[in-house]
């Protein structure tokens, strides 16, 4: 019989003493503190210790949905060996997975109470200056050790097949490039954005460029990513960071996971004439736009960096590592240009824009997001480094 159950706080603090090895007597606590889009997330500490531990727990469905949208509960075990693989390649910047259970599909992690989720630390206008190049190092590190870079052909297809996500990877296939593109019941569109969306989902010069994103996102398997690098799934505190919420990994794109993460702090400059007279607003559109430059330089020196230690003759040839470089800018920016799209008018929003009271400022900004969206998708294979920060400060700033 299955030992599953959906977790009350009780549970969760039996399942934490048990992982954890606490003592019967021990007195704990917990509290659930989910906030993300498919989970129950529990914190279970003992009162008057700094430190707890996290329980994270997949429902049988989606979260935020309900049980209309049932979901495979596998997924638990799936993050859990992700973070854990990532966790060898960069200990640094990776939650620590201190055991799981797939049959609870439950796991306990440490306990990050001394962080701040950076989206939320960025809406309180709190600058993190070190987390974009750290977050660039744990990119480059989780990416390289499982690319061809470092492994050889068999220990490749070995990893890429353990780690399959298919009903996972198929919601982003569904919710990234299919729905925000076309009129879908899915959608979360505000009336006075209507007009823009149907705009972009008359323009069939777009979709085709969407459609090859998407088909390489399937297909083009260069790496185990993490696969919702958004600013919700990082957590920073002074001087350090640790990526958090790997479900939706799985081998891919290289620069999906750099679009995505470039996607939400574009998200955040948008927002700015939203939150901020025009002086103070420019001052955090241009600390955002640092970070993404901060961001992809160290991600782009350190996997430059460890490709020259390649076993692989080919890929470790002079130059190459550096054309690379080139290709997976020119995705990151198509993949940003949909993570735009989608958390504007998709099914998953993000507290950037929606937490903008004001609705005709709100949608001015929502414009502006889905219009640089639009354009990053397009131009992408047009738009080095330089233009794309032209490209900002001409349409944004
Ligand atoms: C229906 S799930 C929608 C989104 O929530 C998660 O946070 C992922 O970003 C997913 O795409
Ligand atoms: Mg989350
Ligand atoms: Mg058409
Ligand atoms: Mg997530």
């Amino acid at each position: 019989m299955s030992r599953y159950r959906i977790f009350k706080v009780a549970d969760a603090i039996a399942y934490a003493r048990e992982a954890a090895g606490l003592a019967s007597d021990l007195p704990l606590r917990g509290e659930e503190i989910g906030d993300g889009n498919l989970n129950q997330v529990f914190r279970v500490w003992s009162p008057g210790e700094p430190h707890g531990v996290i329980v994270k727990q997949a429902l049988p469905y989606i979260r935020c949905i309900g049980e209309s949208w049932p979901l495979t509960r596998d997924r638990a075990r799936i993050e859990a060996q992700i973070l854990l693989r990532h966790g060898e390649a960069c200990p640094e910047y990776t939650v620590a997975v201190l055991h799981h259970d797939p049959a609870l599909s439950a796991m306990l992690l440490e306990d990050l109470s001394d962080h701040r989720v950076w989206r939320q630390a960025l809406l309180d206008d709190q600058l993190f200056p070190e987390a974009a190049a750290q977050l660039g190092r744990y990119l480059a590190r989780v990416h390289y050790h499982s690319s061809a870079f470092y492994l050889d052909y068999q220990a490749q297809r070995a990893v890429s097949t353990r780690f399959v996500n298919p009903e996972l990877m198929a919601i982003t296939e569904a919710v990234f490039f299919v729905d925000p593109f076309r009129d879908h019941e899915r959608n979360n569109v505000e009336p006075l954005i209507r007009a823009e969306a149907e705009q972009l989902w008359a323009d069939d010069a777009l979709k085709v460029k969407v459609a090859a994103l998407k088909h390489d996102f399937r297909c083009k398997g260069e790496a185990l990513l993490h696969g919702d690098l958004h600013t919700g799934s990082v957590m920073v505190a002074a001087g350090t960071l640790k990526v958090i919420d790997a479900e939706f990994g799985g081998y891919g794109p290289i620069g999906f996971d750099l679009g995505v993460i470039f996607a939400n702090l574009l998200l955040n400059v948008c927002s700015q004439p939203g939150r901020h007279p025009a002086v103070i607003g420019q001052r955090y559109q241009q600390q955002r736009i640092e970070e993404i430059r901060a961001l992809w330089q160290s991600f782009r020196a350190d996997f430059i960096a460890l490709a020259a230690g390649s076993a692989d003759p080919a890929l470790a040839e002079a130059g190459y590592a550096q054309a690379f470089m080139r290709r997976v800018w020119r995705d990151a920016l198509g993949y940003a240009g949909c993570e735009m799209v989608r958390r504007t008018i998709g099914i998953a929003h993000v507290a950037d824009l929606d937490g903008i009271e004001d609705p005709v400022r709100r949608v001015a900004c929502q414009r502006q997001a889905l219009s640089l969206g639009r354009t990053l998708v397009m131009e992408a294979e047009q738009l080095d480094d330089t233009a794309f920060n032209l490209l900002l400060v001409q349409q944004i700033i």
